[in-house]
């Protein structure tokens, strides 16, 4: 039988179990990627380990979500990791040099390898045909040293796209078209690659931006086929010689398939507050703009900009309207300054922000109360723009632009002609903001410089034999890891300070719970469907550990978080009927009796509601190395238990 291009790069990389979906496969990851947001945590974590140098092909820390500096906490957090990037053999892509996807298609991704990221959005290495997951810091840690990533086997979805996009419209309205008949949880458990005709049609940017936003689909990854727009692309970046052609075989077997006329889409756009509430301009209407957000991992490409540029040219932008740009990369933002066209945004009235996550990770630029914010982002998320009743809409560049010279929600098809962006023979490439790590010889005279915002990181407990405690929350289903632990301006920077991240948890929900938890001395949460969809912050893991969190048990949950969850030792249970979530309420006191034997060998527990007299059976979906790692207490207790033997 024919492969995926999926399964043949797992099949090159497959270093423990089969490729049968649902089972758990351990692979040798090639490339790893940390941020400054999860880095700090990442690297404390990657010394614990006590392995001198890295032992990947590339491994890069990128500091881009961190860079207000309000206080000394980030520029320490950021020495930290450039100290201890250059002893562990890491380069280190300064604050300033782009947001790390961006950055990392740029110059280092190749097709063919494997990459894993703690940031969810590692998958946008789909679009130069890497498989690239989004992980855990601990994961990345494991791997930085060598160590195997684990996942489930995933399910093969063949997106086939035909014809070629109509003008106006863009890479961004394909993927919303995506999530529109996926939903964000369409994707657990599932890589999802394109194919056809159309793909042909569409450049690495463009591609690029399909597969960043495959997260929101809560996919294991994304992925597009390595060809001559690959090749064109990876020359343009001086690096032909990484090329190699990728593609599924004619007879490769698809779990599930789904076909998209690319010229039959129209601009579109993703209400508030789910990336999946998609419907297009038109449906939507010409609602008022107070503010247009233009930038992140998922739309800010030279191509992006320069059609952002383009459409303002010699225009104002509304008088309602703030309108920021965020460039992706160096690259990009000197490419722009160079040709002139920084100029017309600038003219037009745009604010221009750094090369960083700012906005989209509530980094400045909230909006105004109640306010309707375009954005050319990933995540709209409840709060995640760091104003509560922000009404943010996820929208493609073209769409954005438009709409802040009109102050309305505009189809930017009503534009006229449109405007068409050829991609450079070759990009200026100068790498000098990034610093390669120190020699063998020299490595170990490198001193890690450590501020003191940086406390130690909890680490559970062996499984007691029996649980005993309360519901300390309730939620319902979709949560997100914005919810579990909030980001933005007020709070990134103690990403390396647990202890007081503690005060927020869950503050979008109930801001009584961290006291509550902390009362309670140790707890349970409930929660619905998709559970810790969203990033791959491992704090929020890591906080409700700290805050005495011994269990969570849901409806289902979301791939990244829920290894997090196994990693820092905290039990993932599921509802074996899904109705029992209605017989448990906050508060509940709840027994769940042997546990620990269990866990060793069982697949399923019960979980005997106290308070109301009820047994509620849920299920135990675990490898055999998760059952020993929560056993163990968490990933880093079992790590030392083996080094032990
Ligand atoms: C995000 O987009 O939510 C982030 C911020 O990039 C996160 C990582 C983090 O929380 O540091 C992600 O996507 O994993
Ligand atoms: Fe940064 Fe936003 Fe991309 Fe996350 S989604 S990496 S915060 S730009």
């Amino acid at each position: 039988m024919g492969k995926t291009i999926a399964q043949k790069i797992i099949e090159a990389h497959l270093l423990e179990g089969e490729m049968n979906v649902g089972q758990e496969i351990g692979l040798r990851i090639d490339q790893t990627l940390t941020q400054d947001a999860t880095g700090t945590m990442a690297y404390l974590e990657f010394e614990a380990m006590g392995i001198p140098r890295v032992k990947t092909e590339r491994s890069v820390a990128y500091i881009d979500h961190n860079t207000l500096q309000a206080g000394f906490e980030n520029a320490d957090d950021h020495r930290f990791i450039q100290t201890v990037t250059k002893k562990h053999g890491i380069y280190f892509s300064r604050p300033g040099n782009g947001i790390c996807h961006q950055v990392h298609l740029e110059r280092f991704g190749k097709p063919g390898k494997t990459l894993i990221g703690s940031d969810s959005h590692t998958p946008t290495g789909g679009g130069i045909g890497m498989l690239a997951f989004g992980a855990g810091g601990l994961d990345v840690a494991v791997a930085m040293g060598g160590g195997t990533y684990y996942i489930t086997m995933p399910k093969m979805v063949r997106v086939n796209l035909t014809g070629k996009l109509s003008a106006w419209v863009s890479a961004k309205d394909v993927i919303l078209e995506v999530l529109r008949i996926m939903s964000v949880k369409g994707g657990v458990g599932k890589i999802i690659e394109y194919a056809g005709e159309g793909v042909k049609t569409l450049t690495v940017p463009e591609r690029a931006t399909i597969t960043n936003m495959g997260a929101e689909l809560g996919a294991t990854t994304s992925v597009f086929p390595s060809d001559e727009m690959t090749r064109d692309f990876l020359k343009a970046q001086g690096r032909e010689g990484d090329y190699i052609e990728l593609k599924s075989d004619d007879d490769a077997e698809y779990d599930e398939v789904i076909n998209i006329d690319l010229s039959a889409l129209k601009p579109a756009a993703a209400m508030p507050h789910s990336p999946d509430n998609v419907k297009t301009v038109e449906e939507i209407g010409p609602i008022k703009v107070d503010q247009v957000c233009i930038g992140s991992c998922t739309n800010s490409s030279y191509l992006d900009l320069m059609k952002v540029a383009k459409i303002l040219k010699g225009k104002t932008i509304a008088d309602g309207v703030s309108l920021s740009i965020s460039p992706g990369s160096k690259q990009v933002y000197s490419m722009m300054a160079s040709n002139g066209m920084l100029a017309d945004i600038i003219n037009a009235g745009g604010r221009i922000l750094e090369c960083a996550c700012g906005p989209c990770i509530g980094m400045g630029f909230s909006p105004n109360s109640g306010g309707v914010s375009l954005r050319t982002f990933n995540r709209n998320f409840e709060g995640r723009s760091g104003t509560a009743d922000g009404q943010v809409y996820l929208v493609s560049p073209e769409t954005a632009a438009a709409s802040a010279l009109t102050g309305y929600l505009t189809d930017p098809r009503t534009l006229g002609d449109a405007v068409k962006i050829e991609m450079p023979n070759s990009f200026p490439v100068n790498d000098n903001m990034i610093i390669a790590p120190a020699s063998v010889d020299e490595m170990d005279s490198v001193e890690v410089l450590r501020g003191p915002n940086i406390k130690p990181f909890p680490v559970a407990d062996a499984l007691p034999e029996s649980i005993e405690a309360g519901v300390s929350l309730k939620v319902e289903d979709n949560i997100t890891t914005d919810h579990i632990m909030p980001a933005g301006a007020k709070i990134l920077p103690y990403r390396s300070n647990i202890p007081y991240m503690s005060q927020f948890c869950f503050a979008v929900c109930d801001k009584q719970f961290p006291e509550r938890a902390k009362e309670m001395g140790q707890s349970i949460v409930v929660g619905g469907n998709n559970y810790g969809q969203g990033s791959s912050r491992e704090h929020a893991a890591l906080v409700p550990l700290y805050l005495g969190v011994k269990a969570v048990i849901v409806k289902s949950f979301a791939r990244i978080h829920r290894a997090n969850l196994v990693n820092a030792g905290i039990l993932p249970l599921t509802f074996k009927n899904p109705d029992d979530y209605d017989r448990i309420e906050q508060g509940d006191k709840l027994s769940i009796p042997d546990i620990k034997k269990l866990v060793e060998t069982a697949d399923q527990a019960v979980v005997i509601n106290v308070s109301k007299g009820v047994e509620i059976p849920v299920l135990l979906e675990l490898s055999q190395r998760q059952r020993d790692m929560l056993i163990a207490g968490g990933l880093l207790n079992y790590t030392r238990q083996l080094n032990e033997k």
